[in-house]
Parts: C-alpha cells; structure tokens; sequence
C-alpha cells in the first residue's frame, strides 16, 4: 500500500474530536499550522515528544483526554490501535510514542549525523524503552509486590548507562550532539529519582548528564513550569 492510498484509508477514520475546552489554545489558523498532541492528563508515554518539543522550540497544541471522555469509548475508537498519544502534523496522523519520536527527530535534525550515529542512537533508544517497559511493568502491574525486588536490579540497569556516558565524551548518549533518546534517557531517570530518590547516589556520570541536561534553558524552564509539576507521572497515580 502506497503511504497516499494508507493516509487515505486512516483519513477514514473518525477522528477525535474533543470539545473545544479541552484545546488549551488557540486559533483556527494556529489550529491548522502546529502539531497537535492528543493525550491522557499525564506525562506518561507522551511526556517524551513534550520535552523533545519544548527542548527544540517547536509549539504544538496539546488537546487532553479525560478519563470519562476515554471510557466513554468513541476517543478509543477513533485511535488506530485504540490507544494514545496521538500526534497530527497537518494531514499527517501518527499513532506510536515512539514512531512518533522518531519521526520528529528526523524532522528537526536529532537523529544523528549519519548512518552509524543513527543506528546507535536507536541502539540507545531501545535500550532506554528496555528500562521504561520495566519501570511501567511494574508502576501498573508490580507496585505493591515487586519493589523490594526492582530497586535490587536498579542499579545493574543504570550502571550501564553510567559505563556508556562515562565513555562518551561528547556528553550524550551518542557523540557531541543531543538526540531523541537523550530525552527519554533523561525522563527516565527523573522518574526513577522519584520512585526511589538514592537512585543516582552511585552514578557520577548519570548526575552530572541529568544536571547538564535539566539546565538546558526551554528544559529547565520546563521541568519548573505548572504544566510540567502538576501533571502526574503515571495514569494510576502512582510514581
Ligand atoms: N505502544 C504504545 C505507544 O507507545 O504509544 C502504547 C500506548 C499506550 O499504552 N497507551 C495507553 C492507553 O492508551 C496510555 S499510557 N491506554 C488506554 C487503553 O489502552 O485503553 C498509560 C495510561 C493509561 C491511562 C491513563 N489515564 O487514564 O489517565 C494514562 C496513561
């Protein structure tokens, strides 16, 4: 199937259309110009694309999914695989966080600065979701029973991270450059530090990557924004 003839058939699908309320902006032209981002009330799988977003200074408009919109099933029913994010670029509609980043590292420029940087930052990319499928595996489904346990591999899992940004001298996961993956690398240890706050204690290198990048101006003003503090982590309300 040609990508005109598969947007065709996925223009098919009823899209969602939440009330305009739930919009936090804006106009129709800005409506028709930036990247919209549909989600749950949670950083969650979205919160990558937003810091990606605001770290490259792109704007996008961010409509929000309640849970009772969501039960209520037609949202649900509209999504590709009947999950969220979604993410539009103009007449683009795109289901997956992670195709979705990847995408728009192509687009703005992150994705390395050839073939080889490429493979190793999805090298890198995949070894970070390794350790968010763990981290949501047991926010979901482990979290009364299976702490005790995740806190003694923890440290095996973030070791690695540390030997790798410890040997990269650029200061980032893959050579001199930042890349989408830092930006999950460097979520994923912001929320370890909240689960368990010795997490790093160990780990110069993790320290001094998740300082440099936290101070990163759009980031830091970021991580201190409303928007940023008063949306939870996980969509059970545990972290
Ligand atoms: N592989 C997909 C991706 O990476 O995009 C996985 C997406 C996914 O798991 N989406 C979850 C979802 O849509 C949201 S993340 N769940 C609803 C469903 O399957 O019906 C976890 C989540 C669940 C619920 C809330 N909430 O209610 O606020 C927030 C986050």
């Amino acid at each position: 199937m040609t990508l005109q003839n598969m947007q065709a058939r996925l223009a098919n699908y009823p899209s969602c259309h939440p009330p305009t309320a739930h919009l936090r902006s804006s106009t129709k032209e800005e409506l028709q110009m930036a990247y919209v981002l549909t989600y749950f009330p949670v950083r969650g799988r979205a919160e990558a694309i937003r810091l990606m977003l605001k770290d490259q200074g792109k704007d996008w408009t961010e409509v929000t999914v309640t849970r009772d919109m969501w039960l209520e099933g037609t949202v649900k029913n509209s999504c590709l695989f009947g999950q969220l994010p979604k993410f539009e670029d103009g007449d683009l509609t795109l289901y997956q966080s992670n195709a979705i980043r990847r995408y728009l590292a192509r687009k703005l420029g992150i994705y390395g600065k050839d073939d080889k940087e490429e493979a190793f930052i999805d090298m890198m990319d995949d070894a970070v979701q390794d350790l968010q499928n763990k981290y949501i595996k047991l926010i979901y489904q482990e979290y009364d029973t299976k702490k005790e346990d995740y806190f003694k591999q923890l440290p095996c899992d973030l070791a690695r991270f540390e030997k790798i940004l410890t040997c990269n001298e650029g200061g980032f996961l893959v050579g001199k450059q930042i890349s989408f993956a830092d930006y999950a690398l460097l979520l994923q240890l912001l929320n370890h530090e909240v689960l368990c706050p010795s997490a790093l204690d160990n780990f110069p290198s993790l320290q001094a990557y998740r300082d440099r990048l936290s101070a990163r101006p759009n980031i830091k003003a970021y991580l201190e924004s409303h928007a940023f503090k008063n949306t939870p982590i996980n969509g059970n309300g545990k972290q």
